[in-house]
């Protein structure tokens, strides 16, 4: 089905809660303020300022590290019932390891934690968002198994300093994006720091090593502090839903194909133990027919397996887009080059029907393959109560009307209680991206995802809530989606 009603006059459940999201390095600003040291984000952009839009940098972005008592405040009047922050390595610990502990960076977020509480503003906190210290790029970053140490020793100390305020924990933010981004040689041209050109050993590696990672931040909760904290944990996976080329006989596996190597890559592990079982075959049968010793994919062993299965408390699930899938390699096609492009065989492109946005070409209006989406989730991973970590609109204007942005929550949300409602998926709470504008990473700040707009040009920062600002305040008190009609704002909606 390819449409979705906006008028949905469902309530929300009672425990459903209503949240924004932004992260560290996007919105703090500060870098090299209280300790913090570099990561890899900063060194990336200084090094090469030509590679973001406008040369844009992330070092004063909304400056939140001084003015994180004004983000609360604006929470607070929106009636947000939890915020999902991330926070930065760095500032935690500048060398990258437990060796020193930098405390004005622990006060920080300390501070920050507090003044939630105070405020009755549950938070989700993340501990990875991208922003990996140097020192541990510089052992080679996610294609370094060391890593994984480094990772669960982090974890840890955030555990120990932050543990006391926090129920809701995400190890990693998408490391798909990383994986895909940043140690691929996919797209050549959208490089995020470290802007490593790997072959498919270097995906795989970085998948690996992210999983594991994971596993031991989620082992490191449950046997150190669970019992006092009382936490949840999990991590922020970010999924398209991919729709088969209509008539096309190579549809459902171009379907299969396009889900299990973007989403079950580092779900399956997780939520059902080892690889997905159509990729580890596809890619140890292509690995054997270009005449290596063993598969691309490193295996797991039945230890490793046994230990990283159920690492989870819940799904986080970040959802933007739908893509329309083809077939476009067959198992047997054999390109000189071992990209994992090339392994996972599918090519996905926007539908041209879909309302696009004007800030990327590949933001689509898509709510039905939320619907569906949420609905593959509940089916293939335990039908797990799942958090939507990250769901929004970006666009160009810094215009306070911001009507398509409602539009688009509007629908995404009817979308869920569809899924709730019709197919029982058990969704218990919705994050929009983003509480501010913020760095866009590779497009700066020409892409504004807030809803409330900030002025980059006045020093001062100036947060500014958009007409979205406050229809989510009406949602999240009267939990129901306004009808159309009785609205402030009028929808123009065309499916
Ligand atoms: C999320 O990524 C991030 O978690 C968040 O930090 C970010 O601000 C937010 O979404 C909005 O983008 O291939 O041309 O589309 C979402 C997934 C994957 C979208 C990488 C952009 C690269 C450019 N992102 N993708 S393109």
């Amino acid at each position: 089905s390819t449409s979705v009603a906006y008028l949905n006059s469902k309530p929300f459940p009672p425990s459903f809660k209503f949240g924004v999201s932004t992260s560290a390095y996007q919105i703090e600003g500060a870098w090299n303020q209280g300790g913090r040291t570099p990561s890899v984000w900063d060194n990336f952009i200084h090094e090469n300022p030509e590679k973001i839009a406008n040369n844009d940098t992330g070092d004063v972005a909304c400056d939140s590290y001084n003015k994180y008592e004004q983000d609360v405040d604006l929470l607070k009047s929106m009636g947000a019932q939890f915020y999902r922050l991330s926070i930065s390595w760095t500032r935690i610990l500048p060398y990258g390891t437990a060796q020193k502990i930098n405390q004005e960076g622990v006060d920080y977020y300390v501070n920050l934690l507090k003044l939630l509480k105070e405020n009755n503003i549950e938070p989700i906190v993340t501990l990875y968002h991208w922003d990996l210290p140097m020192p541990l790029q510089e052992m080679g970053g996610w294609t370094n198994p060391d890593i994984i140490k480094y990772f669960g020793d982090y974890a840890r100390i955030c555990y120990k300093e932050f543990g006391q305020y926090v129920k809701y924990w995400v190890t990693l933010n998408e490391p798909q994006t990383t994986c895909f981004y940043a140690y691929s040689d996919n797209p050549p041209h959208v490089h995020f720091a470290p802007a490593y050109s790997l072959d498919a050993e270097g995906t795989y590696l970085c998948a690996y090593t992210h999983v594991k990672a994971h596993a031991l931040a989620y082992h490191i909760y449950d046997k150190e502090f669970r019992e006092h904290q009382q936490g949840k944990i999990s991590l922020s996976l970010l999924a398209r839903w991919f729709e088969p080329k209509p008539n096309d006989p190579n549809g459902e596996l171009a379907q299969e194909l396009g889900m299990q190597f973007q989403l079950g890559l580092f779900a399956h592990p997780i939520y059902n133990g080892n690889w997905p079982q159509l990729i580890i075959d596809r890619v140890a049968n292509r690995s054997s027919m270009q005449g290596l010793p063993q598969s691309r994919l490193p295996a797991f062993t039945k230890t490793e397996i046994d230990y990283i299965n159920g690492t989870y408390d819940w799904f986080g699930l970040n959802y933007y887009i739908t893509a329309m899938v083809e077939l476009q390699y067959q198992e047997d096609d054999l390109p000189g080059n071992a990209s994992y492009i090339v392994d996972q065989g599918f090519n996905s492109y926007t539908d041209s029907s879909w309302k696009a946005n004007k800030c990327n070409s590949k933001m689509v209006q898509t709510p039905w393959g939320f619907k569906n989406l949420l609905k593959w989730v509940h089916d293939h991973y335990n039908q797990p109560e799942i958090i939507v970590t990250e769901n929004g609109w970006c666009n160009h204007e810094s215009s306070l009307n911001d009507t398509d942005r409602i539009e688009y929550v509007g629908l995404h949300l009817s979308a869920i209680l569809d899924a709730i409602y019709d197919e029982g998926v058990n969704v218990t709470g919705y994050t929009q991206w983003s509480l501010l504008d913020n760095f866009e990473w590779l497009t700066g700040y020409s892409a504004k995802f807030g809803i409330v707009s900030v002025d980059f040009n006045d020093e001062n920062r100036t947060r500014t809530p958009r007409d979205s600002f406050y229809w989510y305040r009406d949602v999240i008190s009267t939990r129901i989606l306004p009808n159309v009609s009785s609205g402030a704002i009028a929808l123009q909606i065309s499916l």
